[in-house]
């Protein structure tokens, strides 16, 4: 008989949370026991797994004993209190929190981009930015075959990537001025309904966005190559579930757009939807509740030498956070050896190398 784990899921009851726990189902992740945690919020809620009501736990000291694997998505705050005690417990962490993917003791994993990483890890493993993920599947077989010298990208964020209250707030929004009362306005400093917000995450000192040097940092992490140069505009959309990008790049050496075409129709995790004599490209409609990254409006930059422009897609909460994180626990289990944890003493993650 093959072998089972013991689970813990750490944010639960989030909109990422739930969805992990879907994800652990649908892709048939070998699970012996699985233990939901949360904040005293939801203690004593249920969520629902593989047919079974189970009663969601605060987290807090011995969480983590006996757990094999910890996927955790409850923000920064919970991942730099919770993180390292997991994993001195023994309890391998898929993190997907910013808080430790800078830190050089973690490795930042793409599986179909940089899948050998999570061999380093000592316990705690960093699911990168939605925003990154779905950039770098797309972008691997190019960087591979041509190398990539420069990305400009511009973000169509949904607000789910907010969690479930960004849900809430375009739901409500748009409910209230259908019918002419006063939008409440929680989450975003705008309001988001029937607007676009060029504002993600926090402003920073280089008049960027965290989100957009999250973008920055991470590619150079996981691509593992400090020269490449990344400047990127992220931009909150009406949307509830579905990030797109209008991404440009500049290449290593010339290849043309039906070359580009037909790398990323081989390569993993990607689904070319290319055809604009039928309309046919990708949307956040059609991505939403699949796991797979689609690319289209593959085209020559006509503004530069080796310049191609395209279309990315995927879903946020899932490619972006729940299924990569999963996908990540896949390759733990796949080695023998990968599932211990030896976290050193010294806890405070590394900050972001620049910002
Ligand atoms: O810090 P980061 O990395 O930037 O991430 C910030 C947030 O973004 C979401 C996720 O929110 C995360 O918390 N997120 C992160 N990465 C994402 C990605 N790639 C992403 N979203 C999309 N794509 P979330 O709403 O999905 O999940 C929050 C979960 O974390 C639990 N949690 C929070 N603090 C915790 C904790 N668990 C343990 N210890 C802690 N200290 C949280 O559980 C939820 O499961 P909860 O019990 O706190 O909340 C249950 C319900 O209560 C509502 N709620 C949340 N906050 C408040 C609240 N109600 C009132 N007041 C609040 N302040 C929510 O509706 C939730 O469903
Ligand atoms: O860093 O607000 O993974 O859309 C991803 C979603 C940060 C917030 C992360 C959003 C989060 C982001």
């Amino acid at each position: 008989m093959s072998a089972e784990y013991s689970v813990g899921v750490l944010g639960a009851t989030g909109a990422v949370g739930r969805e992990m726990l879907r994800s652990l189902q649908e892709r048939g992740f070998p699970v012996k026991s699985l233990r939901p945690l949360a904040s005293s919020r939801s203690a004593g809620t249920k969520v629902e797994f593989d047919g079974q009501e189970l009663t969601v736990q605060e987290a807090g000291p011995g969480s983590f004993e006996g757990l094999d694997i910890a996927i955790f998505s409850a923000g920064a705050a919970a991942s730099a209190r919770f993180a390292p005690e997991a994993a001195r417990a023994g309890c391998v962490v898929v993190d997907n929190s910013s808080c430790w993917r800078q830190d050089p003791r973690v490795p930042l994993v793409i599986p179909e981009v940089n899948a050998g990483a999570v061999r380093r890890h000592k316990g705690i493993i960093a699911n990168p930015n939605c925003s990154t993920i779905q950039m770098l599947v797309a972008l691997k077989p190019i960087y591979d075959a041509v190398g990539i010298r420069r990305i400009v990208v511009s973000t169509y964020q949904a607000v789910s990537g907010t969690g479930q209250k960004g849900i809430e707030e375009l739901s409500e929004q748009t409910r209230k001025l259908f019918r002419n009362e006063d939008p409440p306005q929680k989450v975003y400093p705008h309001r988001i309904a029937f607007n676009c917000l060029p504002h993600v995450d926090v402003f920073l000192e280089n008049g960027y966005t965290k989100e957009e040097m999250k973008m920055v940092n991470e590619t150079v992490k996981i691509f593992d190559d400090p020269g490449i140069r990344v400047s990127a505009t992220c931009v909150r959309v009406p949307v509830f579930y579905g990030h797109s990008e209008a991404v440009w790049i500049e290449t290593g050496r010339p290849i043309k757009p039906e070359a580009v075409r037909e790398l990323l129709t081989r390569a993993p995790g990607i689904l070319v939807e290319d055809d604009p004599a039928t309309n046919l490209y990708p949307l956040a409609s059609e991505a939403a509740g699949r796991e797979e990254v689609f690319v289209g409006r593959i085209r020559a930059d006509i503004s530069c030498e080796n310049g191609i422009a395209m279309w990315v897609v995927a879903d946020n909460v899932k490619k972006g956070a729940a299924t990569n994180a999963v996908q990540i626990a896949e390759l733990l289990i796949r080695e023998p050896g990968l599932l211990t944890a030896d976290w050193p003493a010294a806890d405070a993650p590394a900050v972001a190398a620049k910002a």
